[in-house]
């Protein structure tokens, strides 16, 4: 079938105000924490490094865009222009010196324009602020385990609750830090390599035996905020959820005189027990 001008323009014009709807209406599909159903953008932020690592997103999304709306236009006119039939005597150009000293100028700067951000964006994230709080994430297969060392020395594992929402995200037990304060997350791996990773914190980091690494996050929603582990890590590696509950100053406090009862015993408690191979064994079961 040949479609005329006008159907050709009309179809287009259908397809660029779908996508414009698609585009403009991602908001509604986004859930605050964790993935959503036809979710294609960065998860909500909720953290200042996130809100940076969004923003820094967006400005990428600008420049390669208008950089392959560009060659896009250099293809069409060659296309078209200087095709054997429209051009048929090419020309025998081979150096212009004013273009080539701009295809070399032209894309420093746009590299320089990316790095800028790019470095500013990297140091903020490793650059931990004065912390309020520590806690030491210890990746095993395959659960999390949690300390506070600062708020009464105790641990508790975390793991996958086949019966909690959302699905392959909820677990038993969450990790609880207050809102609007500086956390510094810890990380180390018990028996392979792990990787902490909460999208809505702006967080990745790998959690190694024998290493303790550490990055940080300040949380400026309450609610629940979701992550898995983003290190290939074994049969179960799909199955240990990061689970983050945000509260006020005021439940947190509640909360660690509660945990601190709960998990009093927890076999896993590496500062109560020296032997923390046998917690491993244990809370594994
Ligand atoms: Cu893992």
């Amino acid at each position: 079938m040949k479609m005329s001008k006008g159907q050709m323009g009309r179809r287009l014009l259908g397809l660029a105000v779908t996508g414009i709807a698609l585009a403009t209406s991602g908001a509604a599909f986004a859930e605050l924490g964790q993935p959503a159903e036809w979710e294609y953008k960065l998860q909500g932020s909720a953290s200042p490094i996130m809100d940076e690592i969004t923003t820094f997103h967006n400005w990428l999304m600008v420049i390669i865009t208008v950089i392959t709306l560009f060659v896009l236009g250099l293809l069409i006119t060659v296309v078209i222009k200087f095709n054997a039939k429209a051009n048929p005597v090419p020309s025998r150009t081979t150096h212009n010196t004013l273009i080539e000293v701009a295809w070399t100028l032209i894309p420093v700067v746009i590299l320089v324009g990316i790095a800028i951000p790019s470095f500013k964006l990297l140091f903020q994230e490793l650059d931990i602020p004065k912390a309020d709080l520590t806690v030491k994430a210890t990746g095993k297969q395959w659960y999390w385990s949690y300390a506070y060392p600062d708020n009464g020395k105790f641990e508790f594992d975390s793991l996958l609750a086949q019966d909690k929402q959302p699905r392959l995200l909820g677990v038993d037990n969450e990790m609880v830090v207050p809102v609007n304060k500086v956390v510094r997350v810890q990380t180390t791996g018990a028996d392979v390599i792990h990787s902490f990773t909460v999208p809505a914190f702006g967080i990745k980091i790998d959690a190694i035996p024998g290493r303790l690494n550490e990055t940080w996050f300040k949380a400026t929603k309450t609610g629940m905020f979701y992550g898995q582990c983003s290190e290939l890590c074994g049969k179960d590696h799909a199955f240990m959820p990061i689970a983050v509950r945000v509260v006020s100053d005021q439940e947190f406090a509640a909360w660690v005189e509660t945990a601190k009862k709960k998990f009093a015993s927890n076999p896993a408690n590496t500062f109560a027990s020296a032997n923390s191979s046998a917690s491993v064994g244990a809370a594994a079961q």
